[in-house]
């Protein structure tokens, strides 16, 4: 018989025997293998790095079966597959991740253990995180990603591979400073490339007429420029189950990547022109958050992986032999916000193009295939695309849309005979000023579903943004409140509360979080509020270890963490808490209250590169802590703090280490936020005001539960209809008047006078997002946190309730309600035929 270790996986076996232990022991041999054969290195010279590619290498190997075995189970028994599309998929470090799902984060610590490395957690340090998203939107398709596969769900989410992801954020004489990202500089363990699996993408050029060889006339796009798409895979694998599904990122790279008749003439340079033309493409994420960076490279980006992304949707069909008339049934297309739109045009294209369907059937297709969730009401960041540009470089597209435009319109019509000014609203192309494409409408009209990401914003959709379409088509439009992932936010971000769970509610609260309902048995049970608080101090601990070593500045864990981590943006409102810090600062300076409880304000997040308020808004803050921190008389009662360069992996240290969580925007602005919910489930509470899903938060955790402040969006609406004015809430709050006086004579800014003034100038001038409005009554809400922390046993009942009652917040409620109601897609049981455990 031949030898064990040679035997070739069989048909239906995937398990490579040697491969796929997952003891200590094998996990070891797999770590000291790669170091060998993968990487080059004996174990007694191995880096950590070394150790951490090693470690993931072998992993990855024990990803393998099941990853193949998804696939293979689709193709045996073909059910439809949620394509995500989405241009940011912000999935933070795999390798923890990927230990919890497969049960093996004991066995990879004995392993690393053998190596002389005293703790898991310094090799996990080294993971450099794929930053390929700005915030909310993309960090949401990643926690939708490993519920789906979780959940079972065969499902494949498609994005670009950026080469530089997001910034990382230095802060230099409180200014915030871009460094660029190189998270591929060292190697990457968990893709997988498949160039045999490329796609070509055309861009520019003409279209033409021509007489098919039926005699039929048609249309063909002749583009004047190419890119390839090559697919780049990273396996997502579910919580404990076989079912391993998949993102598939594509990276640009030219068709002919060196010019040998330019290289022959002599130019050099043009020799590689179209190389590194084509390449760009993929080269960078935008780093903008919710707002409009109207350039053509962002098109060409969007169009890029749409089409590559369809090609491969279309192209499995053909290969497992499905006929392309049944598209929809294998396909749920979900449009991660407009940035993926071009897809209701692009899958016409191919359609009616190259497969030659007719119109209605093309158009049934795309209709029956594609959803939209859309994440945003904020004006500036809702895409359009000049006419002009999107003519030059999608110029078929352009065609259909406008088919797509007439026919619809001509619906319109139907319904409303002799009403422009409804056409003019409801049309694709706004005629307004600077002609353009609305991508939104034409998200709107290709999909099924239109839904929105919080109870509130999606009732805003349907009467504010999008009324006459919600009154023309009422079913489509829908809700779907966000969730975010227990295993990442609750199961690797705090391992101790986790620990606490399942002792005492059992393991299962992982996948399904409303058994964490039996805590509230506990609420009154001081020895278990013990516990749980003590939950939060380590996690304090182990932050303020973290800040010291960052900045320099040291806090104490007994302190009340404040926290504020959230893209820098003055809807989110970073001032308001600001100006609420030098309120306090006040007090303590003219001795007014001594009873004000010690705090440690944090901040976090980055700032769009080219957004001057928000990039003066974290100078403020630096400002202020520069001042707070080095007067004697804030010593043991307050501390600001600014953590550079937030991300998931600070993330992670960050929510179980926070008392109070700061969600203060402007009602009616934030859509949904994610954020909130990680606070919120582990033990944080909230000051909040009614946006978003605060509101839904505070129904589920219980009013008395939650802080609240502020107008509300109704109030919002009325105040700015009835010519607000911020200047008569300045004189009718004392503390506010004197913060802001103070900030104009220069205090938090070395006596500099000119540094603030734009930012004053804004709130005390139009204040936009109605900061002075709140002021007072945010004010009013802190004191009544001050209040209840100075009562241990109601800060740590509330905090406990919050975590008991947040589990509608999982993730997986919201993948279950999307497969449900809009994808109409079911779970695949994986199965493994070979034993290999
Ligand atoms: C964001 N939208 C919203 O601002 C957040 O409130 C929401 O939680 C996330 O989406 C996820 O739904 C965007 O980033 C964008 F791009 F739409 F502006």
């Amino acid at each position: 018989s031949q030898p064990k270790d040679l035997r070739l996986p069989t048909p239906g076996c995937y398990a490579d025997p040697i491969k796929a232990g997952i003891d200590a022991d094998a996990v070891f041999d797999g770590m000291t293998e790669h170091l060998f054969f993968s990487l080059g290195k004996l174990a007694t010279t191995a880096s950590l790095r070394d150790l951490y590619m090693a470690l993931s290498y072998a992993v990855r190997d024990r990803l393998m079966t099941r990853y193949l075995a998804s696939q293979e189970a689709i193709r045996a028994k073909p059910q439809k597959t949620v394509a995500y599309l989405s241009a940011e998929f912000l999935i933070g470090p795999q390798l923890n991740n990927n230990l919890l799902n497969l049960g093996i984060t004991k066995e990879a610590e004995e392993a690393v253990g053998r190596f002389g490395i005293e703790s898991l957690s310094h090799i996990l340090e080294v993971e450099e995180e794929p930053g390929l998203g700005n915030g909310g939107l993309g960090r949401l398709a990643a926690c939708y990603m490993e519920s789906l596969a979780s959940l079972q769900v065969p499902a494949i989410g498609y994005g670009i591979r950026y080469e530089f992801g997001i910034f990382n954020q230095l802060i230099r004489d409180g200014w915030q400073v871009e460094v660029t990202d190189k998270w591929l500089k060292g190697g990457w363990p968990w893709e997988l490339p498949q160039p045999d699996e490329s796609c070509f993408v055309g861009f520019g050029g003409r279209t033409e007429s021509y007489v098919d060889e039926k005699g039929k006339y048609r249309s063909r796009w002749i583009p004047s420029e190419h890119a390839i798409g090559v697919p780049h895979d990273i396996p997502i694998l579910g919580y404990r189950v076989n079912n391993c599904d998949r993102l598939r990122l594509w990276r640009a790279d030219a068709t002919e990547s060196f010019d040998f008749y330019a290289f022959n003439i002599g130019d050099y340079y043009g020799a590689v022109e179209e190389k590194v033309a084509s390449e760009t493409i993929s080269k960078v994420l935008y780093p903008n958050d919710g707002t409009d960076e109207g350039r053509r490279l962002r098109l060409k980006q969007q169009h890029f992986f749409v089409s590559c992304s369809l090609q491969d949707m279309l192209r499995s069909l053909e290969k497992r032999g499905i006929e392309v008339e049944d598209f929809s049934e294998h396909w749920t297309v979900q449009l991660n916000d407009t940035h993926p739109a071009i897809a209701v045009a692009e899958l016409m294209r191919l359609l009616i193009d190259h497969y030659h369907f007719e119109w209605e059937k093309a158009w049934h297709i795309t209709t029956s295939s594609v959803a939209y969730t859309n994440h945003t009401l904020l004006p500036e960041a809702l895409e359009k695309w000049d006419l002009d540009l999107f003519s030059s470089l999608l110029p078929r597209h352009l065609d259909l849309i406008y088919e797509i435009n007439k026919r619809f319109l001509q619906q319109v019509r139907l319904r409303y005979p002799g009403n422009d000014l409804i056409l003019r609203k409801l049309s694709i192309i706004d005629e307004d000023g600077c002609k353009a494409v609305r991508m939104a409408h034409l998200a709107t009209i290709g999909a099924h579903h239109v839904n929105g990401v919080a109870a509130l914003h999606s009732d805003l959709i349907k009467r504010q943004l999008m009324p006459e379409f919600a009154e023309l088509w009422p079913e489509k439009f829908t809700n779907i409140t966000n969730g975010v992932t227990p295993r990442r936010w609750v199961g690797l971000a705090n391992p101790e509360l986790s620990s606490l769970l399942d002792k005492e509610v059992g393991k299962d609260w992982i996948t399904n979080m409303e058994l964490l309902k039996k805590l509230e048995q506990k609420e009154n049970d001081s020895g278990f509020l013990e516990l749980f608080s003590k939950t939060k101090l380590s996690g304090k601990r182990k932050l303020a270890g973290y800040i010291h070593r960052q900045t320099g500045v040291l806090v104490d864990p007994s302190s009340l963490f404040d926290v504020q981590v959230k893209r820098i943006h003055q809807y989110k409102r970073q001032h308001l808490n600001a100006l609420q810090v030098i309120a306090q600062y006040l007090r303590i300076k003219n001795g007014v209250d001594q009873d004000i409880a010690p705090r440690t304000v944090i901040f976090g997040g980055k700032a769009a590169p080219g957004y001057f308020m928000a990039k003066l808004m974290i100078r403020f803050i630096n400002g202020i802590a520069d001042v707070v921190n080095a007067d004697p008389d804030m010593d043991g009662r307050l501390r600001v703090v600014f953590l550079p360069d937030y991300n998931v992996k600070l993330g992670e240290q960050v929510y179980s280490a926070t008392d109070l969580s700061e969600q203060i925007s402007t009602a009616g602005k934030e859509a949904s936020g994610t954020g909130n919910m990680k606070f919120a489930m582990n033990g944080a509470l909230t000051i909040g005001t009614l946006d978003g899903a605060n509101i839904e938060i505070r129904d589920r955790v219980g009013s008395e539960n939650f802080f609240l402040f502020g107008k509300t969006e109704s109030e919002i609406v009325e105040l700015r209809e009835n010519q607000y004015d911020p200047k008569t809430y300045i004189s009718n709050c004392k503390e506010l008047s004197e913060a802001l006086r103070l900030v104009e004579v220069g205090h938090f800014s070395n006596g500099d006078s000119e540094l603030f003034l734009p930012l004053i100038n804004s709130l005390t001038g139009s204040d936009p997002f109605f900061v002075m409005a709140d002021f007072a009554d945010y004010l009013r809400a802190q004191d009544e946190v001050n209040k209840v922390w100075k009562n241990p046993q109601k800060w740590n009942r509330m905090a406990l309730l919050n975590t008991a009652r947040s589990g509608f917040f999982s993730s997986d409620r919201s993948i279950k309600e999307y497969c449900k109601s809009i994808w109409k897609v079911k779970p695949l049981d994986v199965e493994i035929s070979c034993d290999i455990n």
